[in-house]
């Protein structure tokens, strides 16, 4: 749920020390699922990406899970809610192409756009760390590796 009230049209859950969560009462990090037992730890072969492109030093604090499916999108959005933007954010897009919106650091700039495809890694780092963001949509059908089809997006971070 948006702080609005809104309901997502994409799917979330998360590994590691802490989830990402939202609801009427705005985004943050929760060291529980609302529903009480802690997070699963991060999948060895996330973590493994992690360690190759960003750190073998410091491991990632939360792994969001972004499942899409039929006309799933994600609105323009900054991730901001982490205390350390000077650590790069790390996705890894999993099943069907999504079409990935990219502006700059405020809302109002101009955007471009480009398909990510299974497998893509991408980091959002340095001056691109706070630039804004988004899904447009999906293209159901463009790869089979998700029974049920769709989308599966991981994004690695460090919270605190
Ligand atoms: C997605 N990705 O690809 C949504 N955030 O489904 C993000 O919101 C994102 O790709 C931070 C860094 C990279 C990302
Ligand atoms: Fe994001």
């Amino acid at each position: 749920m948006t702080p609005y009230g809104k309901p997502m049209s994409v799917q979330m859950t998360s590994a590691g020390k802490y989830g990402w969560f939202s609801d009427r009462g705005g985004y943050r990090y929760e060291r529980r699922h609302p529903e009480g037992q802690p997070w699963p730890p991060i999948p060895a072969a996330a973590l493994a990406v992690w360690r190759a492109l960003v750190s073998d030093e410091r491991d990632p604090d939360c792994c969001l899970v972004n499942l899409y499916r039929g006309r799933a999108r994600m609105g323009l959005h900054q991730d901001r809610d982490e205390t350390d933007f000077s650590w790069p954010v790390l996705s890894i897009s999993l099943g069907d192409d999504g079409l990935f919106r990219v502006g700059g650091t405020k809302r109002s700039g101009s955007t471009g756009s480009v398909w990510l495809r299974s497998g893509d890694a991408l980091l959002l780092r340095g001056e691109a760390r706070l630039v804004y963001h988004g899904i447009d949509r999906i293209r159901p059908g463009s790869c089979d590796l998700l029974s049920g089809g769709g989308r599966l997006n991981l994004t690695m971070r460090v919270v605190d």
